[in-house]
């Protein structure tokens, strides 16, 4: 197939409620929708998810749209593209940069399934209709709110709650969840906010059978994970430092964690992602999928993507109506007794509300044939 057309629209959605990490505060979500056009007339979407600030990794929304413009898509408009796992091979010759490359790979992936009429997850094993679901919560310091908010996660359905935690902001507030929720499945994710110096402080987290804690350590760090993996019981889980296959085999081999946060955008896109699963599953570690406050597009994607029966830890991916009022979509995604089903249509299964791309974007071509 070849790439006659692609167009973005560049949409801010304003969040429920501000989100707080260990890093900063956020309030407006930003991303692009990709629509890659081929020469038939089929659309592929995809999204563009990096944050504005370089705090979680550093990639950043400007600078995807550069690497984008000025290195993939030359790739892209010049190469007729016989399968989707044909891009990540051609994007090598551009270091880094995964979230760039994940908006245009996944989007392909989306419009490969629509030319054959098939629905995305049609290219995975072993998929079933719904998946549990789980959420993130923000940090939340006064803690009879924080409470309150994970008590109504819990009334909607969620599975399985993750706490952001920071220094100064860990033994409390998990002290006031597990009295009042003792048999949640609970876990909790710092961004890597704490120091080796750490370790005895974080040894007292097992005192909460937690499912795992999610990157304690530096974005770059395999070395103190290892340590700290050795002194604890509770599982540790890595994010923000995989971003490819190699990472998660160079984790393995060292011990510094026992599961793995995949997120599609984090390692470039689905054929690297499918990698990921495959040996997880020979190693033994539990890989779930994760989230980067993905609008309807992205979150289609991660349902496709999570419906492969390996994903049983339910993941960060919760209805449209948990972060935001409006979506992109003109069906919204929706929990259901703690699950979310898996959008049945051929590509990702759903449809783009050009109303609320408008609305809440700016359209632009970026290239035509
Ligand atoms: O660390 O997993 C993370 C959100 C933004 C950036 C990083 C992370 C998160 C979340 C929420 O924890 C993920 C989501 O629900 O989309
Ligand atoms: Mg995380």
């Amino acid at each position: 197939m070849k790439i006659h057309r692609i167009d973005r629209y560049c949409v801010r959605l304003p969040l429920r409620t501000p989100f707080e990490t260990s890093y900063g505060r956020l309030t407006e979500k930003a991303f692009d929708i990709i629509i890659v056009t081929d020469e038939l007339g089929n659309q592929g979407f995809g999204e563009l998810v990096p944050f504005e600030q370089p705090d979680y990794i550093e990639e950043t929304i400007d600078t995807a749209r550069i690497i984008s413009q000025k290195h993939l898509i030359p790739l892209l408009i010049h190469t007729n593209i016989c399968h989707p796992n044909d891009v990540s091979a051609l994007f090598e010759v551009v270091k880094g940069n995964q979230m760039a490359k994940s908006s245009l790979e996944t989007a392909i992936w989306d419009l490969y399934a629509k030319r054959n009429k098939k629905s995305l997850k049609a290219y995975f094993k072993e998929t079933r209709a719904q998946i549990p679901v789980g959420v993130s919560v923000g940090i939340q310091t006064d803690l009879s709110k924080l409470t309150d908010l994970v008590n109504g996660y819990i009334d909607q359905g969620y599975q399985r709650v993750k706490l952001k935690i920071r220094p100064g902001y860990d033994l409390e507030p998990l002290e006031a969840i597990r009295h009042k929720f003792p048999e949640l499945p609970l876990m909790v994710d710092a961004n890597s906010a704490y120091t080796i110096a750490d370790i005895p402080h974080l040894k007292q987290l097992d005192a909460y059978n937690l499912a795992m804690i999610e990157q304690p350590f530096a974005a770059n760090d395999f070395l103190e994970h290892a340590q700290l993996q050795r002194e604890i019981k509770t599982s540790i889980c890595l994010d923000e430092n995989i971003r490819s296959l190699k990472d998660c085999e160079l984790a393995f081999s060292l011990g510094s964690c026992r599961s793995i946060n995949l997120k599609i955008p984090r390692v470039g896109g689905i054929s690297e992602a499918l990698k990921i699963i495959d040996f997880c599953k020979e190693k033994d570690l539990l890989v779930w999928l994760g989230g980067m406050f993905e609008s309807g597009v992205g979150r289609a994607l991660n349902l496709q993507f999570a419906s492969q029966n390996i994903f049983t830890f339910p993941g960060d991916i919760s209805a449209s109506d948990r972060y935001y009022y409006e979506d992109i979509l003109t069906e919204p995604i929706k929990i259901q007794n703690g699950e979310i089903q898996v959008p049945d249509g051929i590509g990702i299964g759903v449809t783009l509300s050009e109303e609320m791309l408008l609305k809440y974007g700016i359209y632009e071509p970026i290239f035509v044939k």
